[in-house]
């Protein structure tokens, strides 16, 4: 695994000096818009301090325009069954993401775990009888498969896998993207069990020009059309066949929940949330990139190469998105908690990669001026999110921001602003913050 090639010292010593050229050096780019070029005015610290109701220790590193982590959104109150804390945004199709406090555990229980459903889920699902079909133009030997049948024919796997929403992040982006306005939490990693995608796929045969499996799940559309299919997207055939991408039938030990895919889905790691189907019925080899529902541009797809903020990108030079970028969340504490200066507080969350692994987490208390790395857990298995935790100390009682930037193992950062605007508001892997008043 490769590490930061700067030691966390050599780091803060370069950031004190000329915070920009470190930014170049270690992240290979600058993050422009949060330089330091323009700090807070003498009147509008004294505004934003008073709105605090306290002083702001490290104000003189505050980048200007930065809106206090402190200022974020409240959490509404729970209202999707077993999912009690999580906050709806949206009740047709349901949509609920986790608050970050609420994700600290290692393992995402399933009453923690998001909901990002396109369409409306199927009712009264009878395990006993459901069935998988497997079939496509490159499978050579077309099937069909009880739950009984998967169980008893292949290996079962169980591995712990993160579930990301593509569109995690996306309340940032300014001009607003439309879609679910999602802040932090569609995101989670539970354990699955099931058997491997591979195993079936090879036991039904899969033909030489297989290029994509697509997946078909049992919702239906908004509109009530049964022609019409709420979402079928799907993976490269190098993707489906990795040993962690698997069929479903077990979250932590249990059934998956009916809003996560009850009895049987797809868990294709890694990558964009919508490529794992729930409610899965049916899976097609494709010998040509699958063609289902949300699968073309403009959804789940980025510009090929940067573009202004509010252009219109044509379709053309867009991608499907694959695996997803470095990122990682604060945990503990809640953000805006006080907390006794004088005590050390403990700091953790989790970091993940999309298929890459995460190298180094660092935390920052002075809005980025200097940065602290913190003790990082290998994951359980490929595609699992990884575990850290610290400790601060704040010198005086005041504002402060907690900070926290992953690396991955190819030495790409997690940005301290929102990065590259797309339409439709994918990928927003900015660093986490959190406020605490130490008083
Ligand atoms: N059949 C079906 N599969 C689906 C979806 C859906 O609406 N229908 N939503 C997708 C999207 S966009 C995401 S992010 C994940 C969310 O999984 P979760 O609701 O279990 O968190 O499921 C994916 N699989
Ligand atoms: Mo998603």
């Amino acid at each position: 695994m490769k590490q930061p090639q700067n030691s966390a010292s050599t780091l803060n010593a370069l950031y004190k000096e000329d915070p920009i050229a470190a930014d170049r050096a270690l992240w290979g780019r600058t993050t422009s818009a949060i330089s330091r070029r323009g700090f807070l005015k003498q009147s509008a610290l004294l505004s934003m301090s008073a709105a605090l109701g306290t002083s702001i220790p490290f104000a003189r590193y505050m980048p200007a325009g930065l809106i206090p982590a402190a200022f974020a959104a409240e959490a509404a109150d729970a209202q999707i069954e077993g999912k009690d804390g999580l906050v709806v945004l949206n009740t047709r199709p349901v949509n609920a993401e986790t608050p970050a406090h609420l994700l600290s555990e290692a393992i995402t229980p399933n009453h923690r775990m998001f909901v990002r459903n396109n369409g409306i889920p199927p009712q009264n699902v009878n395990p006993d009888s459901w069935t998988l079909e497997i079939g496509g133009e490159s499978c050579l030997r077309p099937m069909s498969f009880t739950l009984a049948d998967l169980r008893a024919r292949f290996e079962e796997v169980t591995l712990q896998l993160q579930l990301e929403c593509g569109g995690n992040g996306r309340s940032e982006f300014v001009p607003a993207a439309s879609g679910n306005q999602w802040s932090t939490g569609a995101i989670g990693c539970p354990m699955f069990t099931g058997v491997r995608l591979r195993d079936v796929l090879n036991y039904c045969g899969v033909g030489a020009d297989a290029v994509y499996v697509g997946y078909y799940g049992a919702d239906t559309h908004t509109t009530g059309d049964p022609a019409r299919d709420p979402i079928s997207r799907g993976v490269p055939i190098a993707k489906a066949l990795e040993r962690e991408s698997i069929i479903a039938w077990n979250m932590n030990g249990e059934d998956i929940p009916l809003q996560n895919g009850y009895p049987l889905r797809l868990v294709c790691a890694g990558w964009p949330g919508s490529v794992s189907g729930k409610w899965l019925n049916r899976l097609v080899v494709r010998n040509q990139v699958h063609d289902g529902e949300k699968m073309a541009a403009p959804s789940y797809s980025v510009p090929v190469a940067p573009v202004a903020p509010g252009s219109r990108v044509p379709e053309s030079d867009m991608r499907i998105i694959e695996s997803m970028p470095v990122k990682s969340l604060v945990t503990f504490p809640q953000s805006g908690i006080s907390h006794d200066f004088r005590q050390r507080l403990t700091v953790s969350g989790h970091a993940w990669a999309g298929d890459n692994q995460v190298s180094g987490v660092f935390i920052s208390i002075d809005f980025g001026a200097t940065w602290l790395p913190t003790a990082l857990n290998p994951a359980a298995n490929r595609l699992a999110w990884q575990n850290w935790q610290t400790w601060v100390q704040f010198p005086e009682p005041g504002y402060y921001e907690i900070w926290a930037r992953a690396m991955d193992d190819r030495g790409r950062s997690q940005p301290m602003i929102v990065p590259g605007w797309n339409p439709r508001g994918y990928l927003n892997n900015a660093a986490h913050r959190i406020a605490v008043q130490a008083v």
